[in-house]
């Protein structure tokens, strides 16, 4: 399934037809950056709140779907909003990013499948604070050339790492922000003992998010006691019709 999504997003790049200099000029013009990186070290586990309309593993999360109304209840509860923006498989869009981008003060990251340049100035023209690289799908140089992209244009990216390979790639190639995603993307299965396991071999000074299929305070006890500085959440919180309250239990 990753090989067909990373097709469809070559595929659905070149008919975009990026141009590096017309998404340059956006940037100038587009919002400034805010601090993810800040939002998610403050005192205590913070929480990225996801706004995920289908993923291939659950098929369609929400019926319903009002992106807008969706962040704003996010903002009151959540430190930062991670929005999903891949299309064919996860049903989402830019136009969230962008229309959400325009309502609320948190910072927001793109959740996209990325391997270019083009795709972070078009993600921080859109009003991005950050973005998502996954280690499984970057070859080490061109980890290291998307790393240094986001960062001149404001932007702390979240490395995503599933195993411990994994995370030494993400601190080698200079990761301030890293995620341990608890789903296998090649099969799905969801373990959060995953994230407490690889926290043991990551720096104090790195930020770590523990991602997927955390569903109750209890997980959350667990994480917090492990070290873990932040939590990204998205099937729980789409499914409760209580949103901030459950954010905040
Ligand atoms: C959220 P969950 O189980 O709470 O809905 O998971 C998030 O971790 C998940 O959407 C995710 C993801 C990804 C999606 C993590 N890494 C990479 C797409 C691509």
């Amino acid at each position: 399934i990753l090989k067909r999504i990373i097709e469809d997003k070559r595929k659905s790049l070149e008919e975009l037809q990026l141009n590096i200099d017309d998404l340059k000029r956006r940037c100038e013009t587009a919002l400034p950056p805010k601090d993810f990186y800040s939002v998610l070290r403050r005192e205590g586990i913070s929480i990225i709140g996801e706004i995920k309309r289908a993923s291939p593993s659950k098929g369609v999360i929400r019926e319903d779907f009002p992106h807008v109304e969706l962040a704003r209840e996010y903002e009151g509860a959540v430190e930062a909003v991670s929005i999903l923006t891949e299309e064919e498989h996860f049903k989402g869009s830019m136009k969230y990013l962008k229309d959400i981008a325009q309502e609320i003060d948190t910072p927001l990251l793109c959740k996209d499948f990325i391997f270019t340049r083009e795709q972070i100035y078009l993600a921080r023209a859109n009003g991005a604070s950050s973005i998502l690289l996954i280690v499984r799908i970057l070859e080490e140089e061109l980890l290291k050339e998307l790393l240094t992209c986001a960062r001149s244009l404001g932007m702390e990216p979240l490395v995503e790492t599933h195993t411990e390979g994994e995370v030494k790639k993400a601190l080698e190639a200079g990761a301030m922000i890293v995620g341990i995603n608890n789903r296998d993307l090649s099969n799905f299965t969801v373990d959060i003992r995953r994230s407490i396991e690889l926290r043991r071999n990551i720096p104090e000074e790195v930020v770590v998010v523990a991602e997927s299929g955390i569903k109750s305070r209890s997980h959350v006890a667990l994480l917090e006691e492990a070290g873990i500085d932040a939590i990204l959440v998205g099937e729980t919180l789409m499914r409760s019709r209580d949103l901030v309250g459950t954010a905040r239990e």
